[in-house]
């Protein structure tokens, strides 16, 4: 079996760049590919975040899943499948009663990953030489993502942040040059995934989706 790809980041970002249409939609298809992309990443930093890319990867394969199921019609863009799932009583809004997960509350915890991504990727970019990867990733977790977990895993994740690499040494695991070239890359790269994330962020604001259980 041929060895997967290595992990470029170019390939992640433009996976987000052509998230967004003309119309300000943002399509599912390309969002999952960046997502497989950045698990993929994760991969190749060790089994320490086996437990994050596991469920991150759970998310992205129950999305495909309805990308291709029955309704794919429905699961082209975020902005369809809101609409669909919110006018066929899909989505639960109070609690969780065993029904299978929706498309919005999966995409929803991605969603909130995508924004500690973008915290991580900015400290990355302006961050000195020698600042650390691990102090940039706890900063970026406590101000996004950790707002939505529990204690335990809080826990776990910041014990995995700290083996994390140097930053440079991280730069460079993302394939596209010297760690300056990488830098160079993000900045391109960072307005894209913004855009996705306050296109959804929107979206999900104005049906009252950002709390969904
Ligand atoms: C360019 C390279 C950048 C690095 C790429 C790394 C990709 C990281 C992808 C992280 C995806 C995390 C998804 C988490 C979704 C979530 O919040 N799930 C929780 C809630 O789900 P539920 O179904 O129960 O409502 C779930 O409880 C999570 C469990 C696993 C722990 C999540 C910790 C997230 C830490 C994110 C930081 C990743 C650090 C990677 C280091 C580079």
């Amino acid at each position: 079996m041929a060895a997967p790809a290595a992990f470029s980041l170019r390939e992640v970002l433009s996976a987000f760049e052509a998230c967004v249409t003309e119309q300000r939609e943002v399509l599912l298809g390309p969002y999952l590919c960046g997502w497989r992309g950045l698990i993929r990443f994760l991969h190749s930093l060790g089994a320490v975040f086996s437990f994050i890319s596991k469920d991150a990867e759970a998310k992205v394969q129950l999305m495909e899943g309805l990308c291709c199921g029955e309704h794919r019609e429905r699961y082209v863009s975020l902005q369809s499948m809101v609409r669909y799932e919110l006018d066929s009583g899909l989505v639960e809004l109070h609690r969780r009663s065993g029904r299978p997960d929706s498309g919005c509350r999966t995409v929803l915890r991605l969603h909130r990953a995508l924004r500690w991504l973008q915290l991580f990727l900015e400290g990355l970019r302006t961050g000195g030489e020698h600042s650390r990867t691990s102090a940039i990733c706890t900063d970026s977790y406590n101000a996004s993502l950790a707002a939505f977990h529990p204690w335990v895993i809080r826990k776990a994740a910041t014990m995995a942040f700290c083996a994390l690499p140097s930053r440079d040494a991280f730069l460079r695991t993302m394939n596209v040059g010297s760690a300056e070239d990488a830098v160079a890359v993000l900045g391109e790269a960072l307005p894209h995934i913004s855009d996705v994330y306050s296109i959804t962020q929107e979206l999900f604001a104005q049906h009252r989706l950002l709390d969904l259980p």
